[in-house]
């Protein structure tokens, strides 16, 4: 048996430096940066405490955000494997704790490390919509474990710093890094000798193609599901952005809803309350009113999104019709019973918008039943679940 104190020597390479690790470490905080931004702002786009809120322009600025909320999570996959990669062999230092600081030291990164796993797992597995691994609220342990992971990240940096600092202003041959350890705060047990490296093994420009190739392949492959030209090689997205009926990808159909019946019963009105009365609208009286089109995209907090022409009746002119004006907001109620997105609000600066729809036709045609027929929302800037499908009710808030 090998001693515990004799492991380390079997982790040969000589790239493993704190140097590398700083590197990867750098680019791997941006992208999660990135990431926890566009994130936390998704999340405020959907949850608006008082003191936030949220234009309707310019109309793809949401679709950019969570595009790269997600691009940015999947890059970060290969250069989280290749940072853990670099130290990896310190699991078998022995002794595994020094003192208490070095303990609270090991359980802080051991905590990041789980954090930010989990937000890596679970943010895929809402991707592929695959819920059954995950015995809990999606959206709410993402949010919350993102806290815990970046509040773990900053203190890992701060206690890394001088380490940080003296690895990225060092000399850049990695064979030097990995013998000298570059500050007093390093431990020796840091990086293996180089004189255990194995001979022609990966370069350091080796490992850094390698994770930067991964990262592009991975963004090449699914970025597509948001940028249009790249949809042809789109090939690891799990949603096509072109397929559907009408062209535009369905997340919930009517029958899973459980609303093709009432959706299409012809007794169906749309209610519309207002501080000045109550209207009941036939499908028909929606469409006498004055129609209006335009080109809006779906973008699902997946990462996906499909752009599409709607037409239909404005909501500021619903809401003027029940004597609501341009500082009122909107509560959109839809036909379907339960589920999470049955409803939604429209702010202000949202239910004012001239491109804020109650869509009745998409690319010219009446709505499928799946994109909500007989009517949908349809407003700028806004994420997926809140363009409520089969509109049932329409409630001005003063
Ligand atoms: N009533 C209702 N509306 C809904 C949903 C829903 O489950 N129920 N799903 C939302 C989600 S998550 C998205 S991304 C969009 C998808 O719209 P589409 O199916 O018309 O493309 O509809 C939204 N509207
Ligand atoms: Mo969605």
């Amino acid at each position: 048996m090998i001693h515990p104190a004799r492991l380390g020597t079997r982790f040969t390479s000589a790239l493993r430096s704190p140097r590398l690790t700083s590197q990867l470490g750098l680019w791997l905080a941006a992208a999660i940066a990135i990431c926890f931004g566009t994130g936390l702002l998704s999340h405020l786009i959907q949850h608006p405490p008082w003191w936030f809120t949220w234009p309707s322009r310019p109309v793809n600025l949401y679709r950019v955000t969570q595009g790269l909320h997600v691009a940015t999570g999947l890059a970060a996959i290969p250069l989280l494997a290749a940072k853990l990669w670099s130290v990896y062999p310190r699991l078998f230092t022995w002794p595994p704790v020094r003192d208490a600081a070095h303990a609270l030291e090991r359980a802080g990164v051991a905590a990041l490390v789980a954090g930010i796993l989990f937000q890596f797992v679970t943010g895929v597995l809402n991707l592929a919509r695959w819920y059954d691994p995950m015995p809990f609220f999606f959206t709410a342990a993402h949010y919350w474990t993102a806290w815990l992971a970046v509040g773990g990240l900053l203190l890992h940096v701060a206690v890394k710093l001088p380490v940080i600092r003296a690895a990225l202003a060092g000399p850049a041959a990695p064979a030097a890094d990995a013998a000298t350890p570059a500050t007093p705060a390093t431990p020796a047990t840091d990086a293996a000798a180089p004189a255990d490296a194995v001979p022609g093994g990966l370069s350091r420009r080796g490992l850094f193609g390698a994770v930067g190739g991964a990262a592009a392949l991975i963004t090449a492959t699914t970025v597509g599901q948001t940028v249009r030209p790249l949809a042809g090689i789109a090939v690891l997205a799990p949603r096509d952005p072109r397929i559907g009926p009408q062209g535009v990808p369905v997340n919930r159909t009517a029958a899973a809803a459980g609303v093709l019946d009432r959706a299409t019963d012809p007794a169906y009105r749309l209610e519309v309350t207002g501080p000045a009365r109550t209207l009941r609208l036939r499908l028909a009286d929606l469409a006498a009113l004055p129609q209006h089109t335009a080109d809006l995209p779906i973008t699902c907090v997946e990462g996906w999104s499909a752009g599409a022409t709607w037409s239909g009746v404005r909501i500021a002119d619903l809401v003027a019709a029940v004597g609501g004006g341009p500082r009122d907001a909107v509560l959109v109620e839809s036909l379907q019973e339960t589920g999470r997105y049955r409803m939604s609000t429209l702010d202000a600066p949202h239910a004012a918008d001239p491109l804020a729809l109650l869509a009745l036709r998409l690319g010219g045609e009446a709505l499928h039943p799946d994109h909500g027929f007989p009517a949908r929302l349809i407003a700028p800037n806004r994420p997926g679940v809140l363009q409520t499908k089969w509109v049932a009710r329409i409630v001005v808030r003063r």
